[in-house]
């Protein structure tokens, strides 16, 4: 096992990871910027190095930087949170190079799944079912659009290197497919220098449900169940929970299978997701693999008993995975709802400032993973989820409660906050009716 684990990363993400190596007596190295200096995930950590200014170009995605501060604090492996040099696949060989152990899954899967086409591609080949579209990459206007003839409208227009609706356009007639290929892939080039695009079939108001897995470096793959993550607004996720409320279990079962049997194909190891759309006649589709620790692990965690966190180190550290398929059993149903400083009414502006007072909710089934403390000055520089509130219960209708009772606690005072955006969002009877799709909040809330 290792000894020493430096963070590479900041926020709650941090204290989470911190957590977890001191309860397995790993001792610890936190990162932090000059923005970060009072940060909790510094003060939390066995030892803290500063490793630049403020901007995140210079500190937290700074590998060499961060492999110095690794090196001199004598640490033999790197966890990377999410986000920052997460599915960095330069900075895992970097690590691999240096001897550090980087806590995730090996540089050539991080490649092979972050192109989006040859994800798809891999799928295929594999016989996980994809959204009907091309089986090639295409480069220019002229192909696509005989491609898109044959797939059929609405078709959406994809860029390989893209990911978080970056790139991305639907076209729903043959008049308009010309100019969003050409704005998608400008984008894609502008954002990704690449002009890798591919088509697919629009499923129209889909759910987002995506699969936990686990993989060992001793070729054993487990999934641990779904999360559903369709409260969205512009491809940043509100409210994710667990287990998704319209899934049978046959359908578990069979998409189940199907995220171990993508998992494989990818070749992976340690914790990874599988995104699939899950369409109005419950039909399932692959459409991206994320090879990082997710925002929203916890609420596999409340409904499945297990820690993510150390599992990753574990895996990482060449342990065989300690449980199987059989021994995974989904309790009850949980949900999170992230807390994020800015303001709704302003169309979600970040609200940066000081946290003047502060009260957390508690009790039994009721988690939060947070870096803010009162008197703490939260920095402009960084992302604004300031938190997660985490509930667990027997099931949906008392979890959602629970979540309610919990959100109605919650004092966040010097800045503005999402918590009553959240409750609104909670007490609204198709959210509550489990009708809820990846257009929920622009139907019933946006602006
Ligand atoms: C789609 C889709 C409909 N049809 N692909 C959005 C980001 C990227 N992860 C994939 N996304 C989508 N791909 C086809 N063929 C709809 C979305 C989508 C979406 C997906 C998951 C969660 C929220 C979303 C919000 C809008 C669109």
């Amino acid at each position: 096992m290792f000894h020493k684990i430096l963070i590479a990363n900041r926020g709650e993400i941090a204290v989470r990871i911190i957590r977890a190596c001191r309860e397995m007596g790993i001792a610890t190295v936190a990162v932090y910027s000059e923005a970060d200096r009072d940060s909790l995930h510094a003060m939390l950590a066995d030892e803290a190095i500063c490793i630049g200014p403020a901007a995140s170009s210079e500190s937290y995605l700074n590998m060499e930087s961060i492999l110095s501060a690794t090196v001199a604090t004598k640490a033999d492996a790197i966890h990377p949170g999410f986000g920052f040099l997460s599915e960095n696949s330069k900075f895992v060989t970097l690590c691999e190079k240096c001897n550090i152990k980087f806590i995730g899954p090996p540089a050539d899967v991080i490649d092979r799944m972050g192109n989006k086409s040859e994800a798809r591609n891999t799928m295929i080949a594999a016989g996980v079912p994809v959204v009907p579209g091309t089986k090639e990459p295409v480069y220019d206007v002229k192909t696509g659009k005989k491609m898109a003839e044959e797939i059929g409208y609405p078709i959406m227009i994809k860029a390989a290197s893209g990911g978080g609706g970056k790139g991305m356009r639907i076209a729903r007639t043959p008049e308009e497919f010309e100019t969003h290929f050409l704005n998608a892939q400008r984008e894609s080039i502008n954002g990704f220098s690449d002009d890798t695009m591919y088509l697919e079939r629009y499923v129209e108001k889909p759910r987002h449900i995506e699969f936990q897995i686990l993989a060992d470096e001793h070729g054993h793959v487990v999934h641990l169940g779904e999360r559903d993550c369709s409260i969205q607004r512009r491809h940043q996720k509100l409210i994710e929970e667990s287990p998704c409320a319209v899934l049978s279990e046959e359908l578990r079962k069979e998409m189940g299978e199907a995220a171990v049997k993508a998992a494989r194909a990818a070749g992976y190891v340690n914790a990874g997701t599988i995104e699939f759309l899950l369409d109005r006649q419950n039909r399932y589709y692959f459409i991206e693999m994320n090879t990082r620790i997710q925002v929203e692990h916890g609420v596999t965690e409340m409904v499945t008993g297990l820690d993510l966190i150390k599992e990753q180190i574990r895996i990482a550290a060449g342990e065989e995975l300690s449980f199987t398929q059989d021994d995974v059993v989904i309790r009850g149903h949980a949900i999170e709802c992230r807390i994020n400083a800015e303001d709704p009414s302003r169309h979600f502006m970040p609200c940066p400032g000081t946290v003047t007072s502060l009260h957390f909710p508690g009790g039994n089934g009721v988690r939060v993973d947070s870096a803010i403390y009162s008197g703490y000055q939260i920095p402009p520089f960084y992302d604004s989820m300031i938190g997660k509130l985490m509930v667990h219960d027997v099931d949906r209708p008392s979890a959602i409660r629970k979540m309610m009772s919990a959100l109605g606690e919650v004092i966040v005072e010097g800045v503005t906050t999402n918590v009553d955006f959240q409750f609104g969002i909670l007490e609204h009877e198709k959210f509550q009716s489990g009708h809820t799709d990846t257009g929920f909040i622009e139907e019933n809330f946006d602006d």
